[in-house]
């Protein structure tokens, strides 16, 4: 059921295509017309990856698996049976993720937002398109593409890791771990410290009064009790966005340059400290 106030703000208008056509909601969910091409291609693509299960070896969920072509197809489109499933797969992953973008865009617009969520979503299909159009292209074949299958694409990973040798040596996958990892210890700190201001529990309380829910000065004085500093109500949720940012970012990056920038190991390419003209 629509909730009182929740008319306010189904408001008509923002979208980018479809002009009203398709400006309606069915049930909670705004439809638009990127809400109709996003279901388009997912039950497509979900159609497609049922289908190369059911032609395949096994029903095994963990070993289900749809490749992507030979490397000797080249750039070209290949089979069904023979990566052509994965081509059209990817398109079709392609199509709904840049049209949930999209839809998100459109939602934003209605309500007068800021174009942050989009955006940020745009980075995650960013990473995705670098891994299965932007470096098969770089390297002149779609069978770089990884498989879409849980332990097929664990396989992926591993052997184009130990191709490079040593991945923990490509400075731009150091550089997306520590945001990978930074990025959790910033959400950590901010829910661990937004739950203990509105959930005070047995901490000591002014003589007589029940527990309240504590205002943001007390965790702005928390922090600057412990490390003499704090970023802020507003600059932890700027923090946390651009540490994930960089986190999808330098992942697209470190594979990007794996093959079509960099060919010999990843620990080959630390000479360059090793010969720097100070000991050299
Ligand atoms: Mg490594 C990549 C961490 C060891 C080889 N590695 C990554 C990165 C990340 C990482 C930085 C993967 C995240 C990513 O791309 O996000 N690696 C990492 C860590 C270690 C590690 C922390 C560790 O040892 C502690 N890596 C190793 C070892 C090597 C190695 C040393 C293997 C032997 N690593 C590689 C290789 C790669 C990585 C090779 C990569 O290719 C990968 C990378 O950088 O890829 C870009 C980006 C996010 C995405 C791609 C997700 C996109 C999501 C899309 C847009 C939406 C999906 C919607 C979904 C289908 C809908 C679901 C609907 C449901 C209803 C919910
Ligand atoms: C903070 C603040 C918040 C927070 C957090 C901090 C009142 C509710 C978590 C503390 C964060 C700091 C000091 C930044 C840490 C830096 C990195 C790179 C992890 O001050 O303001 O708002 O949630």
């Amino acid at each position: 059921a629509l909730l009182s106030f929740e008319r306010k703000y189904r408001v008509r208008g923002g979208t980018l295509l479809g002009g009203d056509l398709f400006d309606f909601w069915v049930g909670p969910f705004y439809v638009g017309f990127f809400g109709v091409t996003t279901a388009f291609f997912a039950i497509l693509g979900t159609a497609l990856l049922i289908y190369g299960a059911a032609i395949g070896p096994t029903w095994n969920i963990w070993r289900i698996s749809i490749a992507p072509p030979d490397l000797s197809y080249g750039l070209a489109l290949a089979p069904l049976k023979e990566g052509g499933l994965w081509q059209i797969v990817t398109v079709c992953a392609l199509g709904a993720f840049i049209s949930w973008a999209l839809r998100e865009v459109e939602i934003c617009r209605k309500l007068g937002m800021g174009y942050h969520v989009p955006f940020a979503f745009s980075v995650a299909i960013f990473a995705y398109a670098t891994l299965v159009v932007i470096r098969p292209l770089l390297l002149g074949a779609w069978g770089h593409g990884f498989p879409y299958g849980i332990f097929s694409h664990l396989d992926w990973v591993s052997n184009v890791g130990y191709q490079y040798l040593h991945f923990h040596y490509n400075p731009a996958h150091m550089i997306a771990v520590t945001f990978f990892f930074t990025t959790t210890l910033a959400l950590s700190l901010h829910g661990g410290l937004i739950l203990s201001a509105a959930n005070p529990g047995a901490s000591i309380t002014e003589a007589g009064k029940q527990a309240e829910v504590k205002t943001p000065e007390y965790e702005d004085t928390f922090f600057r009790d412990i490390i003499g500093y704090s970023i802020g109500t507003l600059g932890i949720h700027r923090l946390g966005l651009i540490l994930a940012l960089n986190a999808g970012f330098w992942s697209a990056v470190c594979i990007v340059i794996s093959g079509p920038f960099w060919n010999q190991g990843w620990p080959q390419w630390w000479n360059w400290w090793l010969t720097l003209p100070i000991w050299n």
